[in-house]
């Protein structure tokens, strides 16, 4: 398969300074030689460069860095386009506002192609906050927001080309979610899998019956991973860890499931900061996991996970 891996170097959505090095951590743990590996072409297009903030107030007070995050969502979003075109970009993070626009992009290039497009967002948070309803202000918080077309964004982020059906969207292991966010994610439709449905249920049921609807409808899956879908004790380095992740076992069955339904179309990595890594383990483990979505087996065979 032919990938481009794209850097997006943002730290401005999150609460903290840090996600910047996160592109370069990844790099640094072996991305490009783990996909070679699996027989992949990659070609690194480096990272992605911010345009120009133009002045932005809003009535929420509380919203931080607005005309940064508001200008990176519209380069994102065309980059996300224009690699679409004939590969599979691997977006790496940066904060998850980074999702507003590579969703964006890649809904774009689905649109064009006619294939419709389905979500599969992989953190302890929904990120589905509107500009009016951000308590935190902190703008990764509303990425999956914008990109389904909740309201309130226009005149502030970039026109949307094209929404991302919000039924179409499979959240899994979440587990802090905010009452704005609760109310929205029911009213829009979003399927939510949280974190006692993983426990209740088991990951691979839950999976798989997205996986079966999506190929059931012929559509193409972005996959959008941030790191405190993990747990905590196997993924520090996050700014925003919550107790109760998913397992190393579950993430890689997850990433093996993935990888069977051949229904994968792009991939973000985000949320990775690397100042609070302990030698490089949370950055491993997230090529790790790029590794198995992309072709890693214990053996050569699929793991049946996915019918
Ligand atoms: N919902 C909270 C917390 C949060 C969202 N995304 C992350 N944290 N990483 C907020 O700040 O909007
Ligand atoms: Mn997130
Ligand atoms: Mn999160």
């Amino acid at each position: 398969m032919r990938c481009v891996i794209l850097g997006a170097p943002v730290q401005d959505g999150a609460g903290r300074m840090g996600c910047e090095m996160g592109p370069s951590a990844l790099r640094t743990a072996g991305l490009v030689s783990v996909l070679t590996r699996l027989g992949h072409q990659v070609e690194d297009r480096g990272d992605i460069r911010r345009g120009p903030a133009r002045p932005l107030t809003h009535p929420n007070a509380a919203l931080k860095a607005l005309p940064e995050i508001a200008a990176w969502t519209a380069v994102i979003m065309e980059a996300a386009y224009a690699a679409s075109a004939a590969a599979m970009p691997i977006f790496l993070g940066g904060d998850h506002a980074i999702s507003a626009g590579t969703i964006a992009g890649v809904a774009r290039r689905a649109q064009d192609q006619g294939r419709k497009l389905f979500v599969l967002w992989l953190d302890a948070h929904p990120d589905f906050h509107t500009l009016e309803t951000s308590e935190s202000g902190n703008l990764h918080g509303v990425g999956l927001a914008y990109a389904s077309g909740l309201p309130g964004f226009a005149g502030w982020f970039p026109d949307l080309p094209v929404a991302v059906d919000p039924t179409r969207i499979c959240t899994m292991g979440l587990r802090s979610v905010d009452p704005a966010e609760r109310t929205a994610l029911a009213a829009a439709g979003v399927t939510v899998h949280d974190m006692r449905a993983v426990d209740e249920h088991g990951l691979a049921p839950l999976l798989r019956g997205f996986l079966q609807r999506v190929a059931a409808e012929n559509g193409i899956l972005h996959v959008s991973l941030d790191v405190d879908f993990l747990d905590p004790a196997i993924a520090p380095a996050v700014g925003t860890t919550v107790p109760g992740g998913a397992t190393f076992r579950e993430a890689h069955l997850a990433m093996e499931m993935l990888q069977d339904s051949g229904l994968v179309a792009s991939l973000d990595l985000v949320e990775l900061n690397p100042f609070l890594d302990e030698r490089g383990r949370t950055a491993t483990l997230m090529v790790d996991l790029t590794g198995s979505l992309m072709g890693k087996r214990i053996m050569d065979r699929p793991t049946r996970a996915f019918v």
